[in-house]
């Protein structure tokens, strides 16, 4: 086995500085040049006590004017503030998991959309009562899809995904009133409590927050993931490689961005196509490179093997290199600051989403019914704009590294009974997973995700943090931007073994896994938590006593913040590198940072310095250890 050699900062820092060069020479705006731009931001802001609710204001709390023109507190306008943040980003996931309900109900045997999964979807369909024996599998995929579409706004009850949930967290959140009803409800009802003269009291729009989060994580985001593995297959370990080097210079390259699978998976089948890869040579190229960015990257790795460009803060550098014809997208974390920026290269900027309408973009309406007849006309667009390349500008970085990913529950369950000769009892469970954390051969495990954020160097808290957790020990499941970054840097490929200590070391050869494990995008934190959630189960405790915590040390979405309240409301306690907007309220923080863990077991902290970051969770970590007596 080679050793590993990681990316250094330094090199990847000195390939962008040449691509900004490059963004010079061509007159384009780039985010450094409008961070500067933007810094320092509002202090009202940024402490969450600024209101814009209604249009007596804005409002903004100082000293001298302790309350807004309603009478409101730095407390209620905090808190109001941070459960709109949560709502948004919900909000956002949910959509997300509806599109993909929807592209299950266009499924059919000649359509363009399968069942890949038929194996999930039937489990799925048990879970539900809903009738499998003798059905055909398209009319249980419409049931199911159907069914699943009606939780979003269903009048009674709760999340039926709930159930999965470990007895003990169930009974928590129906002890706190924080079941989450119909999707959709939560996210209006977060909306309706901080309208002008509703909710100003802190500890109500947090357990609001709270509830809207779980609606999130165990309901449109779980469905996001579960029917996006029918459709497009569960994923399994597959290797792929990562970093900007994944351009091709002699090939036509496309970009697919933003989060949803069902427009990437098309782009993909169409780029392999042999009528495609001809057109493709007609015009000069060797053929169609198709890499991915950000969670669109992680859906493709995962599935399919494709390479992953880059995450967040990449994607206008992807554009920079001038060697890429078209950038294809569909919804969420893709830069405005992409249509312009492509207008200064031959690229075309392919919006595909009514959700997300840009200026300076080509927009081609992707819809499931018209989905193969949309990726052809997308593939043809980019593959006839290769000979347009000017190539004076193009530079691709060499930089790319090679990695492993698609570690879904069934993978890690799989992967785990490969290990368990001598357990056969075992097989099918988490249990010897449970084993090495009982007995310290792992102190315990991290689940790191979230985005990048300029407000902190690129990649280098994800990258610092991981490799001191892995020299102590603690194994890493990971998703999202931190998932690229883990893999850009090198850490997530096997030969990373040799940077963990003794005991994680010899778990990644008997299993034959990197010590990082890549588990998708963002939606697929819902996988963490049945993971999590399986664990504890199998450990016979609740998953706020297991050795494991979560960590966002880059986030900067609101979808981040709907996530870190279902994995606070999950039991997992969840480590923050950027502070959140609510420092204005001393109450705010206290019930984040505090007293939410009296009613959920869990709790935020925030700490902006990596190193002391990464030291909280180890003390975190040995604090559930010496409290479960191991
Ligand atoms: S893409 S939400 S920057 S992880 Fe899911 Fe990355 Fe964060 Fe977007």
């Amino acid at each position: 086995m080679e050793k590993v050699t990681l990316t250094t900062f330094e090199e990847m820092e000195n390939e962008v500085a040449k691509l900004l060069e490059t963004a010079d020479k061509v007159g384009a705006s780039t985010w450094q040049a409008r961070v500067k731009q933007q810094t320092p931001h509002c202090k009202f802001g940024e402490e969450g006590i600024c209101c814009r609710i209604c249009s007596m204001g804005p409002c903004r709390i100082t000293p001298k004017a302790p309350r807004g023109i309603c009478g409101c507190d730095a407390h209620g306008i905090a808190g109001r503030n941070f459960l709109r943040f949560t709502a948004g980003g919900s909000a956002t996931h949910s959509d997300h998991g509806r599109e993909i309900c929807h592209t299950l109900y266009c499924t059919a045997a000649d359509g363009n959309y399968k069942v890949k999964d038929p194996e999930k979807l039937l489990r799925i369909a048990g879970e539900w009562d809903i009738p499998t024996e003798g059905r055909d599998i398209y009319d249980v995929a419409h049931q199911v899809a159907e069914t699943a579409l009606l939780e979003y706004g269903k009048p009674f009850g709760t999340q039926r995904f709930l159930k999965r949930a470990n007895k003990e967290r169930q009974a928590i959140w129906a002890r706190e009133g924080i079941e989450p009803r119909a999707i959709d409800r939560e996210v209006s009802q977060a909306l309706h409590m901080t309208h002008m003269g509703c909710s100003s009291e802190p500890e109500a729009l947090v357990r609001q927050a709270l509830r809207c989060g779980l609606s999130d994580g165990w309901g449109g985001s779980m469905a996001g993931t579960d029917f996006s593995d029918v459709l497009f297959g569960t994923p399994k370990p597959i290797d792929t490689e990562a970093n900007l080097g994944v351009l091709e210079e002699d090939m036509v390259n496309i970009i697919v961005h933003g989060h949803d699978p069902s427009l990437s998976e098309m782009i993909v089948e169409w780029s392999e196509k042999p009528e495609m890869i001809a057109m493709a040579k007609e015009m000069g190229a060797k053929g169609i490179n198709v890499a991915g960015m950000c969670c669109t990257a992680n859906e493709v790795a995962m599935r399919h093997g494709i390479r992953m460009a880059g995450n967040f803060l990449q994607q206008e550098n992807a554009v920079l290199t001038g060697a890429v014809e078209a950038v294809v997208v569909d919804v969420q974390c893709i830069f405005p600051a992409l249509g312009p920026l492509s207008k200064c290269f031959h690229t075309k900027f392919i919006t595909t989403s009514n959700i997300a309408r840009m200026p300076d973009s080509e927009f081609i309406h992707f819809s499931p019914e018209n989905a193969g007849e949309n990726a052809r006309q997308i593939v043809t667009m980019a593959v006839q704009n290769f000979k347009n390349r000017n190539q004076d500008l193009v530079y691709i970085p060499k930089m790319k590294q090679k990695c492993t990913v698609g570690y879904s529950c069934e993978a890690i369950i799989k992967t785990l009974d490969t290990v368990t000769n001598s357990h056969v009892d075992v097989t099918g469970t988490y249990k010897p997973l449970v084993e090495c954390l009982e007995s310290g051969v792992l102190r315990g495990a991290v689940a790191m995700v979230g985005c990048n954020n300029p407000k902190v160097r690129h990649d280098y808290s994800h990258i610092e943090i991981m490799k001191k957790l892995l020299a102590n020990d603690i194994i890493l499941v990971v998703s999202g931007c931190s998932a690229q970054a883990a893999a850009k840097a090198g850490l997530m490929c096997r030969e990373a073994k040799e940077l963990c200590g003794a005991g994680l070391k010899r778990v990644c050869e008997l299993a034959n896994i990197p010590p990082v494990l890549h588990m998708g995008s963002c939606v697929d934190i819902s996988r963490m938590m049945l993971l999590v959630t399986g664990v504890a189960k199998d450990w016979g405790v609740d998953t706020a006593q297991l050795p494991i915590v979560g960590c966002a040390p880059e986030w900067m979405s609101e979808k981040a913040v709907s996530i870190g309240n279902y994995v606070v409301a999950t039991g997992i306690e969840t480590f923050l590198g950027i502070t959140p907007q609510i420092e204005g309220s001393s109450q705010m923080k206290d019930l984040l940072y505090n007293k939410v863990r009296d009613w959920v077991g869990a709790a935020f902290t925030v700490e902006m310095n990596p190193e002391k970051l990464c030291d909280a969770m180890i003390d975190r970590i040995e604090e559930k250890r010496a409290a479960l007596g191991i």
